[in-house]
C-alpha cells in the first residue's frame, strides 16, 4: 500500500510566505512513485484547507493558498488511511513550538521531525539553555527572569545582571523563532530600554553576554543515533569583501564546509550530538555554535525546524556531505516511520 504525506504548510505566522516557498520545493522534490502527497493549507486565520491531492510538480507558491474559507476542515479529521506520515512546515507559535507535534501524538500519526518536548524546549530559550548547561556544554552567560520579578524590583533583576554578565549584552524574548524585541544594550540604562521593549513579546526574557566569535553550524539527523553533516559558517557580507563565497543568503554568505580545523569539527560534532540526545531531538535539528577567538566552542541554539529550501543552511550542509534534498526528505519521512514504530512498542498500562 503506498504511504500518504499530509503536508502542513501557511500558518498563522510572520513566515507564512516561507513556509509556502518551502512547501513547493518539498513537493517537487518528494518521490511520487513511492508517495500521495496531500497538501494542507493553514491561512492566517489558522483555518485548515484541504488542497487536491498532489499531481506532478508545483510551478508557483501561491497556487498552494488554498483560501475557499466554506472548505476548511478540522485538525481532528487528518487520520484518513493506514499508511501515512505528517510533515509539519509551520514556524512559530502552534506551529514548532510543539503544539502541532501534541495534536499528532493525540491522533496516533508518524509525524516528521521533533516530538513534543524538543519542539517546545528548543523555542524557549531559557528552557534550553538549562537543559545545554545540566549535559554540561559550554555557553555563552546568562541571565533569565520573568516579567512580574522586573515590575516587582528592577534594581535587583539589573543588579544581577550587571554581576553575572559583561556589558556589551543581548536581550531576547526567550520565547521567540524570530528577531523581533531583540536589541544589544552596552550600558545600564540601554539594557532597560532593552528590557522594556522584549517585555512586550513575552513574559520571559533572557539576557545574554555578547560575543566576539564565528558563526559555526552543524546539520544532525537520526533518532537513536544521530549523524552529524560537515559544518558550515555564517559570514556577514559587509564584513567580508574579498571572498568568492558559493552560497548567499541575504545579508550573509554561507561558508561549506567551513574551514575549521579536524580539532575543531570533532568538537563541534561531539557536541552537536550531545546536545541533540540531551533535548530529546528526532528526525533533525540544526545545532548553531559560536567558536572564539581562543578556539572556544560555545553552544549557542539548536533549531528544531531549520530553513529548509533547497537553497538554505541545513540541506545544504546534508548536500556537502553527500545527501541531497530528495534523500533528505525520503529519509526524514523513513525516520518519521520508524520512531512511530517504536513508539507503539511502549506500554502505556499495568495490566
Ligand atoms: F519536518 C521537518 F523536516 F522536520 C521540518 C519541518 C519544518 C524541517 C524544517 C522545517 N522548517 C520550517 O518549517 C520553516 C518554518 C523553517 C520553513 Cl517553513
Amino acid at each position: 500500500m503506498r504511504t500518504k504525506i499530509h503536508l502542513l504548510f501557511g500558518g498563522k505566522s510572520a513566515e507564512h510566505n516561507v513556509s509556502l516557498q518551502t512547501a513547493k520545493a518539498v513537493m517537487n522534490a518528494v518521490d511520487q512513485s513511492k508517495y500521495d502527497v496531500q497538501p494542507i493549507y493553514i491561512d492566517g486565520k489558522g483555518l485548515w484547507h484541504k488542497g487536491a491531492l498532489l499531481e506532478g510538480k508545483v510551478d508557483d507558491a501561491k497556487l498552494l493558498e488554498y483560501k475557499q474559507a466554506d472548505e476548511s476542515v478540522s485538525p481532528l479529521t487528518l487520520t484518513e488511511t493506514e499508511n501515512e506520515v505528517v510533515f509539519p512546515l509551520l514556524h512559530g507559535p502552534n506551529g514548532e513550538d510543539g503544539t502541532v507535534q501534541g495534536l499528532l501524538e493525540l491522533l496516533n500519526l508518524p509525524y516528521v521531525g521533533n516530538g513534543v518536548l524538543a519542539s517546545s524546549a528548543g523555542m524557549d530559550k531559557i528552557a534550553m539553555k538549562a537543559i545545554f548547561a545540566q549535559a554540561g556544554l559550554a555557553q555563552v552567560h546568562y541571565v533569565g527572569f520573568i516579567r512580574k520579578e522586573w515590575e516587582d524590583n528592577k534594581e535587583n533583576v539589573v543588579k544581577n545582571i550587571e554581576q553575572t554578565l559583561n556589558y556589551p549584552v543581548f536581550v531576547k524574548p526567550a520565547n521567540l523563532g524570530s528577531s523581533v524585541g531583540i536589541n544589544k544594550a552596552t550600558n545600564r540604562e540601554k539594557l532597560i530600554e532593552a528590557i522594556t521593549e522584549a517585555l512586550q513579546f513575552d513574559r520571559r526574557i533572557i539576557v545574554e553576554e555578547g560575543v566576539t566569535a564565528r558563526e559555526i553550524e552543524i546539520g544532525v539527523i537520526g533518532n537513536e543515533e544521530p549523524e552529524c553533516s560537515v559544518v558550515g559558517e555564517i559570514v556577514p557580507k559587509t564584513e567580508f569583501y574579498d571572498y568568492q563565497s558559493k552560497y548567499e543568503d541575504g545579508d550573509t554568505a554561507l561558508i561549506i564546509p567551513a574551514d575549521v580545523s579536524d580539532d575543531i569539527y570533532n568538537s563541534v560534532r561531539e557536541m552537536a550530538v550531545k546536545a541533540y540526545k540531551a533535548l530529546d531531538c528526532s528526525g533533525l535539528a540544526r545545532m548553531d555554535f559560536f567558536l572564539t577567538e581562543n578556539n572556544e566552542i560555545l553552544i549557542n541554539e539548536v533549531n528544531t525546524m531549520p530553513g529548509f529550501t533547497p537553497v538554505s543552511m541545513f540541506p545544504l550542509l546534508w548536500e556537502n556531505s553527500g545527501l541531497d534534498y530528495p534523500s533528505l526528505i525520503n529519509k526524514l519521512v523513513e525516520l518519521a516511520i520508524e520512531r512511530h514504530e517504536e513508539k507503539t512498542k511502549i506500554r502505556y498500562t499495568f495490566d
